[in-house]
């Protein structure tokens, strides 16, 4: 059986790694090498950027992949386009392994915005408030247009250089994240607006649930366009498919 790569740096890639060590069947664990010590996975882990479309195909080609599963996260777009691109030339099976989109529940008070600078816009027209901006690291730039509001950042890694916001707060950890832990989190800091991805998934989904408890306002950015391809949601089907062609 040919290996199988496993695009990681989700709550579902590493179900999925440890599925496949479990059953013994090839298969390789990438990530982007975003954070300095990413979990540790029961596959041989490559980390770092492939070298753009024609990196990942060359790598493909000479490690003799035989399927890929994009496991990454719904906003990780480019690796998404460039896995689908690359198998798709090279007609190597690609399935998608993503959790749907969370949906509101009685009790949610959420604005759906369409993207991050549309969040941005939106939060430059408010009077101040205390604001728990729970994107990570990368697009911070662009609050720095509602510089008048507290912000809250949650981080996996120290920051390099101080945020572009003139009041933001930083905790550093890592998810999973836990209901009880953000509410204590959102209460501590008097958070009054929640600004989030809409990731699905359990791991981010803490400060949701947290959020519902305290009803608290919740901005949510919808996920970008994917491509198409197949997809499941689940390990068992994510497995089926990969040992679907080989009788096995
Ligand atoms: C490097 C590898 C696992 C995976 C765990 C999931 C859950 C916990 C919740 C909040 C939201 C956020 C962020 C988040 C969560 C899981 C998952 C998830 C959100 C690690 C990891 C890597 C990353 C990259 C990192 C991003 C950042 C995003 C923090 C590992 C820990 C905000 C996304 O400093 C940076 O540059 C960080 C960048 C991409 C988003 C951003 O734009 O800043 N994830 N997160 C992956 C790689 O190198 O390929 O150590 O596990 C993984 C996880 N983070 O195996 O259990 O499945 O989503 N990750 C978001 O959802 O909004 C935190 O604070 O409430
Ligand atoms: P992205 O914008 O889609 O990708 C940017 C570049 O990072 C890609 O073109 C590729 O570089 C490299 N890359 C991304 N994922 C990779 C992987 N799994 N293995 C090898 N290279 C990868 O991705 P991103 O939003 O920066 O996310 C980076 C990683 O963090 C992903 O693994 C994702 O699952 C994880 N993550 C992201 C978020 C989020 O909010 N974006 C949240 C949780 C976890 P080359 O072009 O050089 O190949």
């Amino acid at each position: 059986m040919r290996p199988t790569l496993i695009l990681g740096g989700t709550t579902e890639a590493s179900r999925l790694a440890a599925a496949m060590a479990a059953r013994g069947s090839p298969a390789l664990f990438s990530y982007a090498g975003r954070v300095e010590a990413p979990r540790p996975q029961p596959l041989p882990t490559r980390i770092g950027g492939f070298g753009g479309a024609e990196g990942l195909a060359r790598f493909l080609r000479e490690e003799g992949i035989g399927r890929v599963v994009d496991a990454t996260h719904p906003f990780a777009a480019r690796i998404s386009r460039n896995a689908a691109q690359v198998c798709a030339q090279a007609g190597i099976p690609l399935l998608s392994f993503e959790r749907p989109p969370w949906r509101p529940a009685p009790g949610d008070d959420w604005t759906e915005v369409p993207d991050l600078p549309a969040a941005a816009q939106a939060l430059r027209e408010l009077p101040p408030e205390r604001i728990f901006l729970a994107i990570g690291r990368q697009n911070l730039e662009l609050f720095a247009q509602a510089p008048q509001h507290d912000y809250l950042l949650r981080l996996v890694d120290p920051p390099e250089a101080p945020p572009p916001l003139p009041r933001a707060g930083i905790v550093i950890a890592r998810g999973p994240f836990t209901p009880e832990g953000d509410l204590e989190l959102l209460r501590r800091q008097r958070i009054t607006k929640i600004l989030a991805k809409n990731a699905g998934g359990s791991g981010a989904e803490a400060k949701l649930i947290a959020a519902r408890r305290l009803g608290l306002p919740v901005l949510l950015v919808a996920r970008p366009e994917a491509p198409e391809r197949p997809r499941v949601a689940g390990v068992e089907e994510a497995m089926d498919w990969i040992h679907a062609d080989l009788g096995v």
